[in-house]
């Protein structure tokens, strides 16, 4: 039987390398970590021709010096040459395709494992609960033994809470996102991305009724990429641990600029201003 000292040193380890992991994401205690699930979760709607192939993003969001990156399994093994020994990978293990009937996208399955991300040198991992979801225990429970693998190997975990179900009335609302961090909290995660509440007195409500990093989840693409750098100004203002983006930043016609301007406000306490 293990003695209780050996469990206890692997506890220790485990513990360290969690910290050192979440110090490489998160370098001064915030991040400006790009998310690009889009190819599994939206399909080639989300893409041009010229920016299909995901090594072409990849690249630039390694270029643009991103705090990490958000993959699948099979992406980042596709571009691992381009992000090794660059940016941070965490990698996604759950999702749903838009191909679904869209009563069965209120549930995201497998599609990855934390030994998939452990074998990739990942130093995170990140996986969608839909609280509200009819599906919502299926979702929770296997988060729950995502954050439980982790722990052995000392990975963080980041969350995609996203209010989203037949309950719902708005997944933006105050109290709604408030407790589906809460509820992100009780499941053990180390990093939540979800939703920006509307303003910045309501984020950092959100932001300081729970003890781990909440990030805002990018959205869709807003009428100008200014109002998209406001709306980052104000989740940094909100007391937030920083931004999770994806189709603000990939979708725009400057990449590398929108990038910085993002870095540079989560970072830097820059102001939209500085990039006109
Ligand atoms: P965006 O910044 O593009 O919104 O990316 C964040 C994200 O969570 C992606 O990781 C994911 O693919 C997408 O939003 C999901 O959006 P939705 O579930 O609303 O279609």
């Amino acid at each position: 039987m293990e003695s209780l000292k050996s469990i206890m040193q692997k506890d220790i380890c485990a513990a360290i390398g969690k910290r050192v992991r979440l110090s490489r994401i998160l370098k001064d205690g915030k991040a400006a970590i790009f998310a690009f699930d889009h190819g599994f979760e939206h399909g080639p709607t989300d893409f041009t021709e010229e920016n299909m192939n995901p090594r072409k993003i990849v690249g630039s969001a390694v270029e643009s010096n991103f705090d990490a990156i958000m993959l699948t399994k099979g992406v980042a093994q596709a571009t691992h040459d381009l992000w090794l020994g660059r940016t941070p990978l965490i990698v996604k293990v759950t999702g749903k395709t838009s191909l679904k009937p869209p009563e069965g996208q209120l549930l995201q399955y497998s599609i990855g494992s934390v030994d998939d991300a452990v074998r990739l040198g990942a130093d995170g991992v990140a996986a969608t609960v839909y609280w509200g979801s009819p599906h919502e225990e299926i979702m929770a429970e296997r988060f729950q033994r995502i954050v439980t693998r982790c722990e052995e190997y000392g990975l963080p975990t980041m969350i995609l809470a996203y209010p989203r179900g037949p309950s719902i009335i708005s997944s933006y609302d105050e109290r709604i996102v408030l407790y589906a961090s809460r509820a992100s909290l009780e499941v053990g995660a180390d990093l939540i991305k979800t939703h920006y509440t509307g303003s910045t007195e309501s984020f950092g409500r959100v932001v300081r009724s729970v003890p781990i990093p909440v990030m805002m989840s990018g959205g869709g693409k807003t009428e100008t990429p200014k109002d998209f750098l406001h709306l980052v100004k104000s989740v940094m203002d909100a007391g937030s641990a920083g931004v999770v983006v994806g189709r603000n930043v990939f979708q725009s016609s400057d990449f590398r600029k929108v990038a910085s301007a993002v870095i540079g406000i989560v970072h830097k306490k820059m102001a939209p201003e500085d990039f006109d």
